[in-house]
C-alpha cells in the first residue's frame, strides 16, 4: 500500500525527504514570522511609544539573518541534489520501453512490435523509459513513483526507476497540450517478474509497421482530433466499441435507436449531419463525402471491425 509518505519506487524516499524538509522549514518560519508580527505590532505599537527611537543597524542580527537561511538553504540544496543526481543515472542493466506521448493517449512500446496502452513493469527490475511525443510537448508523471520528465518532440528525453510495490499507479501528463489534455492518463502495473514475462510473451504484436491501413486514414485526415480511439468523449464519440453499438440518433423526424452497422457509419462519415449522435452537436463535423470514398471507407470500416481484438 502506499500512502502520502511512502512512494512506490526506489526514487521516492530522496524525494519525499527534500519535500518533507522543504515543507517542515516553511511551515516553521511561517509560525515564526506571524508570532513576530504580532509581537512588533504590540510592543511597538504607539501607546506603548510615546517617543518614538531611531535605529542604525545591528550587526549580530544581520549575521543571524544571513547566515541561518544560508544554512538552510545550502542544507536543501543538498536533498535535493542527494534525490535528483541518481535520477539522470540510468543502471545499465535497466530495461528500455519506449513510452510515446501524442493528443491524447500514451503508448509503451517494448520493441519488436509489441506496444501496450498501459505501462506493465516487472517489480524490482530498473526500468528506462524512453520518452517520445509523436507531436506537441507533454510531460510524463507518474506520483506514486515519485519521477516526471517533459516529454519534448524531436528531443530524446528519458527517466528511470525501479518499482519497489506491485500495484496499479497513475500516469498523468503534465504538460497542457490541448483539448483532451486532462484525459490523458494511463495506468503503470507492478508485477512478479514471471507475470512480467507471460504477459510480455502474450501481448499482441502490433505497432506503426503493421498499423491498419484503415487507422491510417483516419489519422491522415485528422479524425482523431474530435473522435477518440479510447473510449474518452472529445467533441465527437469515441471510435471505442462503435460497430455494432446502440446509439441514440437525432433526426429530423425525432430521437431513435439504432444499431452502429455498416451502413450507419459510412453514412457518419458521409452525411454526418442527418443523423446526430444524442448529446453530441450538430454542424461540427463535416461531410467526407468528396474526400473518403469507396475503398477508404471500406478500410475504416475494417479497421472499426477489428479495432475491438487489438489491444
Ligand atoms: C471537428 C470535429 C470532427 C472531426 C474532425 C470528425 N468528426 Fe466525426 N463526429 C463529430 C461529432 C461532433 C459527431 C457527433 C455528432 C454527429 O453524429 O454528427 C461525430 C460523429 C461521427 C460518427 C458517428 C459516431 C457514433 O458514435 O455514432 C462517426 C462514425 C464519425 N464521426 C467518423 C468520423 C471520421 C471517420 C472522421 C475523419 C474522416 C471524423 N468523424 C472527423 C466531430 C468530428
Ligand atoms: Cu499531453
Amino acid at each position: 500500500m502506499t500512502t502520502m509518505f511512502s512512494g512506490a519506487s526506489n526514487l521516492a524516499e530522496a524525494v519525499d525527504r527534500a519535500f518533507i524538509f522543504i515543507f517542515a522549514v516553511s511551515f516553521i518560519f511561517t509560525i515564526a514570522i506571524v508570532a513576530l508580527i504580532i509581537y512588533i505590532l504590540i510592543h511597538f505599537s504607539r501607546k506603548r511609544n510615546k517617543n518614538p527611537q531611531q535605529f542604525h543597524g545591528n550587526l549580530k542580527l544581520e549575521i543571524i539573518w544571513t547566515v541561518v537561511p544560508l544554512i538552510l538553504v545550502l542544507i536543501m540544496f543538498y536533498y535535493g541534489w542527494v534525490g535528483f543526481a541518481p535520477m539522470r543515472k540510468v543502471p545499465a542493466n535497466a530495461m528500455p520501453v519506449k513510452a510515446i506521448g501524442r493528443m491524447w493517449s500514451w503508448s509503451f512500446d517494448y520493441g519488436n512490435g509489441k506496444i501496450s496502452k498501459d505501462l506493465v513493469v516487472p517489480l524490482n527490475r530498473n526500468v528506462k523509459l524512453n520518452l517520445f511525443s509523436e507531436d506537441v510537448n507533454h510531460g510524463l508523471f507518474i506520483p506514486a513513483f515519485r519521477v516526471k520528465e517533459d516529454v519534448i518532440a524531436g528531443y530524446n528525453n528519458y527517466l528511470w526507476f525501479q518499482p519497489i510495490s506491485k500495484g496499479s499507479f497513475d500516469i498523468f501528463c503534465t504538460e497542457y497540450c490541448g483539448l483532451a489534455h486532462s484525459g490523458m492518463t494511463a495506468k503503470v502495473i507492478v508485477v512478479d517478474s514471471l507475470e512480467f514475462n507471460k504477459w510480455l510473451a502474450d501481448l499482441k504484436v502490433s505497432g506503426p509497421g503493421v498499423e491498419h491501413p484503415g487507422l491510417t486514414i483516419i489519422k491522415a485526415n485528422a479524425c482523431i482530433a474530435c473522435h477518440s480511439l479510447d473510449g474518452t468523449k472529445v467533441i465527437g464519440p469515441s471510435f471505442k466499441g462503435l460497430l455494432g453499438s446502440k446509439k441514440m440518433v437525432v433526426t429530423a423526424q425525432g430521437e431513435k435507436e439504432i444499431v452502429a452497422d455498416e451502413a450507419y457509419i459510412k453514412r457518419s462519415i458521409t452525411d454526418p449531419n442527418s443523423e446526430i449522435v444524442k448529446g453530441f452537436n450538430k454542424g461540427l463535423m463535416q461531410s467526407y463525402k468528396d474526400v473518403i470514398k469507396g475503398e477508404d471507407l471500406d478500410k475504416i470500416i475494417d479497421y472499426f471491425k477489428t479495432a475491438g481484438e487489438q489491444k
